[in-house]
């Protein structure tokens, strides 16, 4: 026993740091020998020899509004942080129950804050982990300084990743955010010198991360060996000390060994004897067992411990195993937060709502202004007005600041909102992104604008761990976001700035997808976006931000346009012209100049689109003509005939059309572009086409 002197002085509660071990322990060991070979379990990634430090790592994250990203590797601090071993074991055993019943790889976790620490939504993509976590650290802020909440004074986010994920795009991301606004976030690097099979020499010079970044403006370094007890409890207690009052960013590395393969299948073939043996010799178990016995602890109350948590892990399996599998009925449901049956079922945590953020009432009937405005302003305005009714809202981009954005959507906005709702960030569209989801699983709403929709590209990781947030954790989280993204061809192409390419959005699951084309609907459109619980790509049509045809008046603080109701731009009867964006302009012209009695569809929304009304106008005219400025293979236009095709067979009269955009990047040469992009005289030629067959 130890003796109560002792035991007061010991920090940390060193029964309790042994009991999780030795349950960490035995988890990894029965998936490793029973659950793995049996194919109970099909993924299996050990934290042996990491999970010491991670142990006590999670026992100082005592904060409510702290949050951790975790990796693969970081099954120990969720059980330091509480949960359940069943649960724990439910993951990799993919049952009900379990923090993704049964969607996600079992290592993959997240956990709701639930009055403690919350850990972030985990990414199986090495490097996905950082930039989230810098989004909850300036959320953190945000809700302390701006929103003057109390609560929030000494938060953290702490961020996981091993010496490999140093050399990714989102840990460079996450540190310039963190250094350049001195947030209050810890890196922790468990460097166990290998990637898989890489060494860590080639993933930083030397192999030490830490050395490297000595020099690094703004960011204090620690580092030590993860696996001596003293050592380790000491960094991690000073580490996480020292962001809470310094309230900036520190980066901890600690050196662990990795005593099992990468994964389960990995059979280490690349390390040396001599580099087994000597992980062996640091396994922070045997180091911990020789720290603390016998001067702090008897043999037998060691191996107590030990046989204790053996018993509960496997009870916790046991109990795992017999938890139901996941039932097929729902593998659609929580895509979005609204099903298509019409119910609705709200995430534990992120965006407003959880919170019980209560918006102002809406309308779908405009209250026009008497002069027009174009969309850019459009925008502007709705922004403004949301800004102003909603203080957990915050615009930022590239440029986005005293400049008002290189279009101009923000101009003023940071006057009068104040640069902690309206800001510039630095030139990473990951870090953009990324930043976006932290935020918004801290609760805040984020409107994040990307320069040009191609230099959406490097946030493409970040883009798509937000759209399936929401369905891979069983709708514990979601990250309501709207990323606002001007793109398309203006004066003259080019393959940078005027791709449009929304239909990657579409495909990407869990993003709704609006396409204005004009002032009043990017209006209504916008609104509809911020007051929304799902992530939004709001696409901007350059060619229609200041065109003429787009002005319309302003049509309200209160004008709403819900997404997937289409609008019939103009009635008709002999063909259906299907459109958005840029080319709803020329294909009313070019209906007009035709003198075929064509209809005009404006979907507004590709996700969701409005199938109905589609169909509906199909059945009436029995022919469809598709437009769009996107390429043509696997453009939504293909979704749009084979819809039709499965639907409208027996009311077509004549083949389904597409007219697009060849196979190609947009050219530069204005001579090029217009042969390039559907024109009002190939639109004019196409519908007389269709409507002779
Ligand atoms: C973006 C991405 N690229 C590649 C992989 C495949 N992969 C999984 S883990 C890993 C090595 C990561 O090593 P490290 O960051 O040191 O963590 P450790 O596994 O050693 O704890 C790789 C290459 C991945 N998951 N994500
Ligand atoms: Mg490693």
């Amino acid at each position: 026993m130890v003796a109560e002197s002792v035991r007061s002085a010991l920090h940390p509660d060193w029964r309790h740091v042994v009991r999780l071990l030795h349950a960490s322990r035995g988890l990894d060991d029965i998936e490793e020998t029973r659950l793995l070979p049996e194919r109970k379990v099909l993924y299996q990634f050990s934290a042996r020899g990491h999970d010491f430090a991670q142990i006590l790592l999670g026992l100082q994250l005592t904060d409510p509004h702290d949050a951790v990203s975790v990796y693969y590797r970081s099954r120990p601090i969720m059980l330091a942080l509480g949960v359940a071993l069943e649960d724990a074991a439910a993951g990799p055993l993919a049952r009900t129950g379990s923090f993704s019943g049964g969607r996600d790889i079992g290592v993959v976790f997240n956990l709701p804050g639930r009055g403690g620490a919350t850990v972030l939504p985990a990414c199986g993509g090495v490097g996905a982990q950082y930039t989230p976590a810098a989004g909850w650290a300036q959320a953190i802020r945000y809700r302390h300084e701006t929103l003057k909440d109390a609560r929030y004074a000494r938060s953290i986010a702490v961020v996981l990743g091993g010496d490999a994920s140093a050399a990714t795009n989102g840990f460079w991301s996450a540190l310039n955010i963190a250094t350049t606004l001195k947030l209050p976030m810890l890196f922790y690097i468990e460097d166990n010198g290998f990637g898989i099979s890489v060494p860590s020499v080639l993933q930083t010079p030397g192999g030490n991360i830490a050395a490297n970044l000595r020099a690094f403006g703004g960011l204090a370094i620690l580092e030590g060996d993860g696996s001596d007890p003293a050592a380790a409890a000491a960094l991690t207690a000073d580490a996480v000390a020292q962001v809470r009052s310094e309230r900036a960013p520190l980066l901890l590395r600690l050196t662990v060994p990795r005593l099992s393969g990468h994964s389960g299948q990995d059979t280490q073939a690349y390390k040396s004897a001599p580099t087994l043996a000597a992980e062996r010799a640091r396994d922070p178990l045997q180091r911990l067992q020789a720290f603390l016995v016998p001067q702090h602890l008897t043999q037998s109350d060691w191996d107590e411990l030990a046989s204790e948590a053996r018993r509960e892990v496997e009870a916790a399996v046991a109990g795992a195993i017999r938890r139901p599998q996941p039932d097929p009925q729902t593998l659609t449901r929580h895509v979005f937060w609204h099903e298509p049956d019409g119910s609705q079922a709200l995430q534990e945590q992120g965006g407003v709502l959880p919170e019980g953020h209560v918006f102002p009432p809406v309308s779908g009937v405009p209250a026009p202004e008497s002069t027009r405005i174009n969309m850019l302003t459009a925008i502007r305005r709705t922004l403004d007005a949301e800004l102003a009714s909603n203080p957990r809202l915050l615009v930022f981009g590239e440029d986005v600041g005293p400049k008002g954005g290189v279009h101009g959507a923000t101009l003023g906005l940071q006057d009068k909102y104040g640069a902690a709702r309206v800001f510039d960030t630095s030139l990473s569209e990951e870090g953009i992104i990324g930043r976006a989801v932290g935020m918004a699983l801290a609760g805040l709403l984020p409107v994040a604008e990307i320069q040009f929709r191609k230099y959406a590209d490097p946030a493409a990781e970040q883009l798509n761990d937000c759209g399936t947030l929401r369905w891979r954790t069983h709708n514990r989280f979601a990250a309501p976001m709207v990323v606002r993204m001007p793109g398309g061809f203006f004066k003259c192409g080019d393959p940078w700035h005027s791709q449009t390419n929304e239909v990657a959005w579409v495909h990407g699951i869990g993003w709704q997808v609006a396409v204005p084309s004009n002032a009043e609907d990017a209006v209504g459109l916008l609104r509809t976006a911020l007051r929304g619980n799902d992530p939004v790509i709001f696409f901007e049509h350059r060619a229609m931000l200041d065109g003429a045809w787009a002005r319309r008046p302003y049509p309200g603080n209160e004008y709403v346009v819900p997404f997937g109701v289409a609008r019939i731009v103009r009635a008709g009867t002999e063909l259906t012209v299907v459109t958005w964006g840029a080319m709803v302009e020329r294909c009313e012209q070019a209906a007009r100049d035709s003198h075929v009695d064509a209809e005009v569809i404006d979907l507004r929304t590709l996700m969701p689109w409005d199938r109905a009304a589609v169909l509906a106008s199909v059945a009436r005219t029995h022919r469809c003509l598709i437009v769009h400025e996107d390429n043509l293979s696997a453009g939504f236009g293909a979704e749009i005939a084979a819809t039709l095709a499965q639907a409208a067979f027996f009311s077509l009269d004549a083949p389904i059309e597409r007219l697009t955009m060849p196979d190609i990047p947009s050219p530069h040469s204005p001579v090029l572009l217009e042969a390039a992009v559907p024109d009002v005289a190939r639109i004019t030629r196409a519908i007389q086409q269709l409507a002779s067959l």
